[in-house]
Parts: structure tokens; C-alpha cells; sequence
């Protein structure tokens, strides 16, 4: 069996159905626990039945279809990506990853073939943290690592992730039960557009993932006084806005300063933001990345340092707090050895990236294995309407990871998976 027979047609009719579930006209808005994100779990789950699947929801909202293997109770081997989006993204961020998982499992099927292994296929909730700003939720809740006080991350519009599952009909207090087994699972592989140049410049349309960058994701607030805009003399404000913009430029200056460190303020919100009052609070975000875990956690260190240091000549306070921190994350030899040779089989250069953006990828670190597979994107555009795959990449991409994942779920490559008896996990 090879990967040539995926039915490239099929996903690209897809990918097109999954980008309908969207908010809004430009590019692709689907936030977690959005009426957009069911439109789109519906499809995947319709897929991944026609697929031969058994499709079940596990208490975070992640969308998961298992294919069953020839040894029965064996762990299964994990593919997938998520299914959320930024606001006005691309439609091949996460989705190509879900589309192509269901993808090869449909090819199996289709063939009568059936792995050793268990597959199954994830399609996680909420990676983006568009809506919460609580990052990998669906993985991090499934490795474990969810934390009582991230149900308690608020959206813009105030409605806690507590709330929000419950309006999906999940009950958030059920979120441990999304852990899964260590035991139960046998390496996790994503596919996922690469968001940047390299594979471009290599002429490349896919190639296997070294490692994630380590991130941290934090919230700040400004506190100044709001004051009347017309009487109040330039000396005696303490504007929060001209404090914040200060320490913006602080961002990217030390960040600036710092090679393998990239440091981003994504969302700024004005309170009471109305154009005759001084601004009396800011609140924004703080993305901070990079290889180096030591440069990453320094970056922030100097940044919060320096936003107290201006703060405090401004008359302002600063509070900074941490709601997301991973460290940067390796893949394992084992996965990236099957990617490359999945590549070589077609002829592509065993190519190693390491990947700036974040994925689930990072978070099923803490319970498995984990590999990726990266596929071309045109000008390494992502998290923009203008995001965009080549039909050819996809099938060449899909077909690398069908390669790669009955190579890692055959007997003669998984025997250390096969004889672990399954000890009472919640194989589904
Ligand atoms: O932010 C990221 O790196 C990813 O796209 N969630
Ligand atoms: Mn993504
Ligand atoms: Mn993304």
C-alpha cells in the first residue's frame, strides 16, 4: 500500500466545506465553542464515520475517531490537529492536519487494509487560544496538563470557558476525564502547514519537524487614571494608553535584541475607551517564544521589568500574569526517522525544521511521543486570509503521512507498543 492512492479530490472538497464554517466574510473565523466550531465538528464527525470510525467527544469538546487494528487492545496511534482558527485565518491551519488524518484512515479502509495498531484521529477544540487566550486546551486537557483556573479564562465578552462548554453541552467540571492513559497511546503525528519560508526556499513541499518552539502566553494590565481629555494638563495624566505604547516598543526592543527570541503584543483593550476620556486601564496580551527556554523565560523577565521601570515614572501600575507556558519540545527520533523515510520513498530530501509556531503537538509531548510533518505554504503566509496550500502539496503531504503512519503502527515497528498489556486504560 502506498500513499499515491489518497483521494486528493476528496480532501480538497473538504477543506473547502470546513472553511463554510466560518464567522464573518474575510478569511476564516472559527473561535471554540463557537456555532462555527460545531458546523465543523458536524462535518468531522460525518467524515470520520464514512471513514469507518467510531467517533465519540470527549469532555473538552475534542472530536476523536478511532479506526480499529488486527491486535485487539493494543495502544492506538494518535493523528489529527485542531479545527479553531485565529480570527480572519487561513482555511489550512489545523484543518489540513484533521482532513488528512481522516484522509488516510478512509484510504485504508477503503483498501480492506487495517494497521497492528489502533488509529485514531483528533480533531482538538481550542489550539489557537483565540477566544480565551488559553492556548492547546483540547491537548493540554487530553496530556493532562489543563488546570482548574483556565476554566475560569474569560473571552472578550466576559463568558468564562466554564460557560462556554456548558452552551456546547460539555460539562466542564468532567475535564480531568479527558486524560488520557500514557499506556493507551503510541506516538502522535500532525500534519500542519508550515506558517514559514524554509520549505519554499528548499522547493520543498514537505518535510519532518526537529522540534516546537517553547512559548509563554500572558496577560497585563495597565492601571493609570481615567481623567477628562479636555481639562487634565499634558504633566499631570496618568494616561495608560501612552504607558502601554511605551512598553510595546519595550517589547520589541528586547525582543529585538535577542536572536532566537520573538515577542508579540496581539490584543491591546482601552478602558473606558471612549475618544474624550483618558485612557484609565489598558489590558493586553504578551506572546513570548522561542528555542532557547533560558532566552525565552530572560525575554519575559526584562520585559516585565521594564514595563514596572516605566510604569512607575509614568504614575502607572503593571501587573503581569503567565496563563500558558510550554517549554520548547523536541520531536521524538523515532517519528522523525519515519517522516524521512516516508520522504525519501518520494524522492524529497529528509529536510528537519524547527517549528516557531506553536501546536498540539507540544502538549501531547507530555503524554506520548510526538512528530510532524510540515507541507509548503505559499510565501510562508499563515493566520491570514491570503493563507494558501498547492492541491499538490496536500496530496504530496498526506500521501508522506500515510507512508510515515503504517510504517509506525506495523507490527515489526510498534512491537514495544504491542505486547504492553493495556492496563485498564480508557481505550474508548
Ligand atoms: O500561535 C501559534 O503558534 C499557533 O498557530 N497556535
Ligand atoms: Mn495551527
Ligand atoms: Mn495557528
Amino acid at each position: 500500500m502506498s500513499g499515491d492512492k489518497i483521494n486528493l479530490e476528496r480532501m480538497m472538497h473538504r477543506l473547502n466545506q470546513l472553511a463554510l464554517c466560518s464567522r464573518g466574510s474575510r478569511g476564516i473565523t472559527r473561535l471554540s465553542f463557537s456555532r462555527e466550531s460545531e458546523c465543523a465538528n458536524r462535518l468531522v464527525r460525518d467524515w470520520m464515520r464514512e471513514a469507518g470510525m467510531v467517533v465519540r467527544m470527549d469532555p473538552l469538546g475534542n472530536v476523536i475517531g478511532r479506526y480499529e487494528g488486527r491486535r485487539p487492545g493494543a495502544p492506538a496511534f494518535l493523528i489529527g490537529s485542531h479545527l479553531d482558527s485565529v480570527i480572519e485565518g487561513g482555511k489550512y491551519d489545523g484543518a489540513l492536519g484533521v482532513v488528512a488524518g481522516i484522509e488516510i484512515v478512509q484510504t485504508l479502509r477503503e483498501r480492506g487494509l487495517r494497521p497492528d495498531l489502533p488509529i485514531e484521529v483528533i480533531a482538538f477544540c481550542d489550539e489557537e487560544g483565540a477566544r480565551f487566550h488559553t492556548t492547546l486546551l483540547g491537548s493540554r486537557a487530553m496530556a493532562g496538563m489543563l488546570r482548574e483556573e483556565d476554566l475560569c479564562a474569560r473571552d472578550s465578552d466576559g463568558i468564562t470557558l466554564a460557560e462556554a462548554m456548558r452552551s456546547f453541552g460539555l460539562d466542564p467540571s468532567r475535564y480531568t476525564d479527558a486524560v488520557r492513559d500514557p499506556q493507551s497511546v503510541a506516538g502522535y503525528l500532525e500534519l500542519h502547514i508550515e506558517q514559514g519560508p524554509v520549505l519554499e526556499r528548499e522547493d520543498q513541499a514537505c518535510g519532518a519537524v526537529s522540534g516546537i518552539a517553547g512559548a509563554a502566553r500572558c496577560r497585563f494590565r495597565v492601571e493609570g487614571r481615567a481623567s477628562h481629555a479636555g481639562t487634565v494638563p499634558m504633566s499631570l495624566r496618568r494616561d495608560a494608553l501612552a504607558g502601554a505604547a511605551e512598553i510595546v516598543l519595550a517589547v520589541e526592543r528586547i525582543a529585538g535584541r535577542m536572536p532566537s527570541v520573538v515577542a508579540t503584543v496581539g490584543q491591546l483593550r482601552v478602558f473606558p475607551g471612549t475618544s474624550n476620556v483618558i485612557p484609565g486601564a489598558v489590558e493586553g496580551t504578551l506572546d513570548v517564544r522561542s528555542m532557547e527556554d533560558e532566552q525565552r523565560q530572560a525575554a519575559l523577565k526584562e520585559i516585565c521589568e521594564e514595563a514596572e521601570r516605566i510604569s512607575r515614572r509614568r504614575g502607572l501600575s503593571f501587573t503581569c500574569r503567565t496563563v500558558m507556558e510550554a517549554a520548547a519540545t523536541p520531536c521524538s527520533a523515532r517519528l522523525v526517522q519515519a517522516v524521512e523515510e516516508a520522504l525519501a520513498k518520494r524522492g524529497l530530501k529528509p529536510l528537519r525544521i524547527p517549528s516557531g509556531a506553536g501546536h498540539d503537538a507540544l502538549a501531547m509531548a507530555s503524554l506520548t511521543e510526538v512528530g510532524m510533518i510540515f507541507v509548503r505554504c505559499r510565501n510562508g503566509i499563515s493566520h491570514h486570509p491570503d493563507e494558501y496550500v498547492a492541491p499538490e502539496d496536500v496530496g504530496t503531504g498526506t500521501a508522506v503521512l500515510l507512508d510515515a503512519v503504517l510504517e509506525l503502527t506495523a507490527a515489526e515497528t510498534a512491537e514495544k507498543f504491542l505486547n504492553k498489556a493495556v492496563k485498564g486504560a480508557n481505550t474508548p
